[in-house]
């Protein structure tokens, strides 16, 4: 659908890409007095739609709205272009010594999460350059940019190699702690001082939260740092990981993750086993080909996985921060994959720079993913992969994705009976915000999609993909798309 330039624009989410002719039933419900709710919230932010998205622990201020001598840039809606990528379609950017964004807080923080974008460079490899961070006036250090994981080139699935043109995905997300906690009405200035090198920094927005303290260590828990782990000094952890894990099996306790930066180069196998960590603020796990698996893990490119399906899995409070800058279809470079069903709850994740978020592959049944916050992946955000039953996912945020945000994806075996409600998912780079593929007696009720891109809508419900056809009854009820469509027709067509 085509919309207005101008304005960020709610809209009821219903049939948008709906393939009625090949559905046994679809519901689509509006609320009482929904249109002038709907109304009264245009051009808002997608975390403040009452009852409505992920219940989130942040404030997020978008960078158009804040003080600064940068240049406005947008609205505007093409992909491939810094305006048509950001949330809410506009950004800011910064060419120059003394060029600054200052956010006013709101609430007390003492973090940001902060989207940008800086140019690309070394035949696509990327460049990094710092971008200087003052706190109440006082400059007191910097954050680090990098083009690394972002710019894609090409149609599907895309390449990291600019001579392929039509370039996307322009934008990451980095994110830091203040070591102090500002009260509200402080001022969080991203300015370019001298040293501070990229050629541009456009600013989309920031996410500012008041973290918790980093948890204490469960009593009845094994730590990694029992078993030969270290933190922060880059050396590999893997054995120590798989050490706790069989530790805490044998012995009927859960495994503890510190705070730290771990760094783990392999899928760890997760099956009857908490792993907790002590907030993902706190909490790290990083590296190349870095991931949690249950059992059930599929082949990477024909090599390697396993059969069966996980059981009474907790995946808690840690981050799980990958190295993928290349998308690789039959390649297992996902956070968190595998079957995990029988009761497993995955919450309180932060999951970065993988080809998925979560790729879990049935048929398995029971499982719960709440309150994570997953971003700058290469594919899709999730996707409940064939034969997937009674999946809850609630409160959960994705934010530049370059697939689908949610997906169901009944390859020849339907999933069924899973519930998507209280997401949001805000500029998916590609397809759909939320997509329902085959399957039956699924529900997506009360999220909120945001600035979709390139072909796609915010909802999507067919048969495609090889998937079971619909049957049952498809539920979409009391969603929010904001800016949903895509507005595409003279880079990658829609
Ligand atoms: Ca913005
Ligand atoms: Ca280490």
């Amino acid at each position: 659908m085509r919309v207005n330039p101008t304005l960020r624009r709610p809209l009821a989410l219903g049939a948008a890409a709906v393939a009625t002719s090949l559905l046994t039933a679809l519901t689509i419900a509006a609320a009482p007095g929904e249109v002038a709710a709907e109304a009264a919230a245009a051009a808002t932010s997608p975390f403040e739609i009452p009852g409505r998205g992920a219940d989130v622990p942040f404030v997020e201020h978008e960078a158009e709205t804040a003080a600064t001598n940068g240049t406005k840039i947008g609205p505007g809606r093409r992909q491939g272009t810094l305006e048509g990528e950001a949330s809410g379609r506009r950004a800011v950017t910064l060419i120059g010594q003394g060029k600054y964004v200052e956010f006013t807080l709101t609430e007390p923080a003492n973090s940001i999460d902060l989207r940008y974008s800086v140019p690309d460079g070394n035949g696509g490899a990327g460049i990094t350059a710092p971008l200087s961070l003052y706190l109440d006036g006082t400059k007191t250090g910097s954050l680090t940019l990098t083009s690394k994981y972002a710019w894609r080139y090409g149609g599907y699935p895309y390449a990291n190699d600019p001579n392929q043109g039509k370039p996307h995905h322009l934008y990451d997300s980095t994110r830091a702690l203040f070591g102090r906690t500002l009260a509200a009405g402080s001022k969080v200035k991203l300015q370019v001082d001298a040293g501070d090198t990229a050629p541009s920094y456009t600013i989309d927005l920031a996410d500012f939260e008041l973290v918790a303290p980093a948890a204490t260590r469960p009593a009845n828990s094994v730590s990694v740092t029992d078993h030969g782990a270290t933190p922060n000094d880059g050396t590999n952890d893997n054995a120590a990981f798989d050490a706790a894990i069989a530790a805490a099996k044998s012995s009927g306790r859960e495994v503890w993750i510190p705070a730290g930066r771990f760094t783990v180069t392999k899928h760890v196998t997760v099956d009857q086993v908490t792993v907790r960590g002590a907030g993902h603020w706190h909490s790290v796990v990083t590296g190349d080909r870095v991931g949690f698996y249950g059992l059930g893990e599929p082949s990477s490119c024909g090599q390697g996985g396993n059969s069966g399906v996980s059981t009474r899995v907790g995946l808690h409070d840690f981050a799980i921060i990958g190295e993928v800058t290349n998308r690789v279809d039959c390649d297992q470079t996902n956070a968190i994959g595998g079957a995990l069903g029988g009761g497993s709850v995955i919450s309180g994740m932060f999951l970065q720079h993988t080809k998925v978020g979560l790729w879990l592959d049935g048929p398995f049944s029971g499982l719960t993913i709440r309150h994570n916050k997953v971003v700058d992946q290469l594919a899709d955000g999730m996707n409940l992969h064939r034969g997937i039953s009674d999946v809850l996912i609630e409160h959960n945020l994705f934010r530049n994705i370059s697939d689908d945000g949610i997906a169901f994806w009944s390859e020849h075996q339907a999933d069924h009976g899973n519930t998507i409600r209280r997401n949001t998912v805000v500029v998916p780079m590609k397809a759909n915000g939320i997509a329902i593929y085959g399957g039956r007696d699924n529900v997506a009720t009360e999220n909120v999609v945001a600035d979709t891109q390139d072909q796609g809508g915010g909802i999507h419900v067919g048969n495609r993909f090889s998937s079971v056809p619909l049957s049952g009854t498809t539920t979409l009820s009391k969603n929010t798309g904001l800016d949903p469509g895509c507005w595409t027709p003279d880079t990658l067509g829609c």
